[in-house]
Parts: C-alpha cells; structure tokens; sequence
C-alpha cells in the first residue's frame, strides 16, 4: 500500500494593511473548503497569513507593532481555521506573528515577538511549533528603500531550532513533518537538520517581494522566482522529502509579492504551481515512499556523510578568505 497524503498550497492574494484578520480568516476558511471538496487531507497556508507583511511598516516604538501579533494561537479570531479542520477532518499549517511572555537566555522572563508557524492535525491539536530563524531584512528604519523590510525589527530568532514530529495526518498513522519559514529555504543547513531527523513532509510558507529593494546591486527580476525554485527544489532532492511552498501574491501595499507557490516531490520535481496571484489552491497527491530512493542511496547520511569535514558548517559564520598560494 503507497503511503499517499493529499496535499494543497493554499496560497492568499494581497492582504492590505487595513485589511482586519476576520477577513484574512473567512478566505481562508473558504480555502479549505474547497481543499475538503478536492480530498486535501494538509492544507498549507502562507508566512504572516493573517495580516498584511508588515515588517514592510516602520514604528518607531516596537509596542506599537503589538496589533499585528497573536497573544494566543488559537485566538479568537482564528478559531474558525480549527472548527474547519476539525469539520472538515484536514490539518493545516499557519503562519502568524507571536507575542509569547517567556524566559530568555538570561532566564529572565519577559515579552518575545516571533516569526511563528504551527502545523494543526485534523482534531484541530497543535501538533508543533517552529520560530523563523533565518530573519532577512534590517532593525532601522532605511531611508534607501523603496519598501521597508524590518523582520530584524520586530522579531527575534527563532529559539526552537528546526524540529520535525511524527504525527497521523489523512489516512496515515504518522508522517515525519517539519517547517521552514520564506528566507530558511534559501539555506541547505536548514533543510540538513530537518533532513537529519527523517522529515518527509516540509510545511514552508513565504513572502516575497518581486524585486530586490536591497539596492545593492542588479538582480534581473526573472531570477526571483527562480532563486526560490532553485532553493526549495535542491533541498527536497538533497534531503529525499516533499515540500509545500506556499506565497503571500500580488500586489499589498502598494509592494508586489511574486506567488509561484509549489508543491515538490523528493526527485526535486515541481509537481505543482500556481499560476495567479490570487487566493488559489493548488493540490498534488504525494507518495511518501518516493523519499525511500534518496534516503537510501545517494542520500544515505548514515553511509556518505563526513561530519569530521564540515566543521566551519557550524564553527563560524562569515567567510574567512583562503590561504593565498605562492610558488615555491
Ligand atoms: N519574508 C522573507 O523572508 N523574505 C525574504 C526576502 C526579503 C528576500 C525571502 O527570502 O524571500
């Protein structure tokens, strides 16, 4: 019997910065709706899926940011994403801004903002939480950009490393699943770790702009797309797992975020793609027993990997320059 999950991007069209979370919420229920009509058994909704991106807005007083935060997950404004899942018997992933009142390094505790996700089983339990840790974008206001991107601003780096749990979704009694939010999936190590702890299903939810507000240099607006492509097709090949990718699309607050949600299979294949910017489903069937190939010949961890000569991996973090040859 094929290990089989039914899955969805469900991917939002714009949600402008007036836009209240209730809106946000009843599209999204109508999402999953549809996803139920199609037999999806995991939907997967975008990074910051309740609100506009607003790492994109400055406050000068980080308090002020505090209503585009969650103080609970299920909040009330949220419960209808659970009595969906629960009605519909679907899970689903979110991605939402956290406040969480907890200890830091120092043991100290004190209020935290998190880039958050959750992954939801069809009884509407919250069956892991994982907090952004590769967060793009600058902490001060930057009078160069055209459009903010202030994630170093309001959030701090994710503290539960990149977890991944086995748990029943659809028909099957345990899929190993793990998260990455946007910029994590531009980085291998991120999806090594998971890799490293068997993940099958990766849930990854982004948003991002069609164009470079960096100012630092030419990048041809074609290459955005692929960039993202590129990243998540390596590493669901380099770590034999499915992902679902799903965007925030189109244009919000006056800035264009480029959609192109997919769905990728463990050969490294895009087996689906949106192709609005729009709220749109896309769906594919997954065969879980198609990671079993990489994971056990090119893949092997256990057989091939070398940890004695990837140190620097985890020993620094810039790169240091090589030693120069010279002739002797
Ligand atoms: N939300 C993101 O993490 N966006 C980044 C952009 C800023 C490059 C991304 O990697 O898509």
């Amino acid at each position: 019997m094929p290990r089989l999950i039914t899955v969805a991007a469900a991917q939002l069209g714009p949600i402008q910065k007036s836009e209240s979370r209730s809106v946000a919420v009843e599209r999204m229920v109508r999402l999953m709706e549809r996803a139920h009509k199609r037999g999806v058994e995991l939907v997967v909704f975008p990074e910051l899926a309740l609100t506009t991106f607003f790492p994109r807005h400055y406050h000068r007083d980080i308090e002020q940011a505090d209503s585009w935060f969650e103080n609970s997950m299920p909040s009330n404004e949220t419960v209808p994403l659970f009595d969906a899942a629960r009605r519909y018997g679907i899970g689903f992933h979110l991605g939402y801004a956290e406040i969480a009142h907890e200890a830091d390094e120092t043991g100290a505790i004190r209020k935290r903002r998190f880039n958050t996700s959750i992954l939801v089983g069809p009884e509407g339990d919250i069956l892991l939480k994982y907090r952004k840790v590769q967060l793009p974008g600058h902490a001060e206001y930057d009078p160069k950009r055209i459009v903010q991107h202030l994630e170093k601003r309001y959030f701090e780096v994710g503290n539960l490393g990149f977890p991944v749990i086995r748990a029943p979704m659809g028909g099957l009694d345990g899929i190993n699943m793990g998260m990455m939010i946007c910029n994590d999936r531009r980085w291998p190590e991120a999806w090594r770790v998971l890799g490293l702890q068997s993940v099958e299903l990766v849930a990854l939810g982004y948003n991002t702009p069609s164009l470079n507000m960096e100012a630092g240099g030419f990048e041809a607006h074609h290459l955005r797309v692929f960039h993202s492509h590129l990243s998540i097709q390596a590493g669901c090949y380099q770590n034999a797992c499915f992902a679902v990718a799903t965007a925030k699309a189109g244009t919000e607050d006056g800035a264009e975020l480029f959609g192109h949600s997919i769905v990728v299979n463990p050969q490294g294949e895009i087996v689906a793609m949106a192709s609005s910017w729009d709220d749109e489903l896309i769906t594919a069937d997954c065969d879980l027993d198609m990671c079993t190939l990489g994971r056990t010949t090119i893949f092997a961890f256990d057989k091939h990997r070398r940890p004695e000569a990837y140190g620097r991996i985890t020993g620094q973090t810039g790169a240091v320059a090589p030693q120069v040859w010279t002739k002797r």
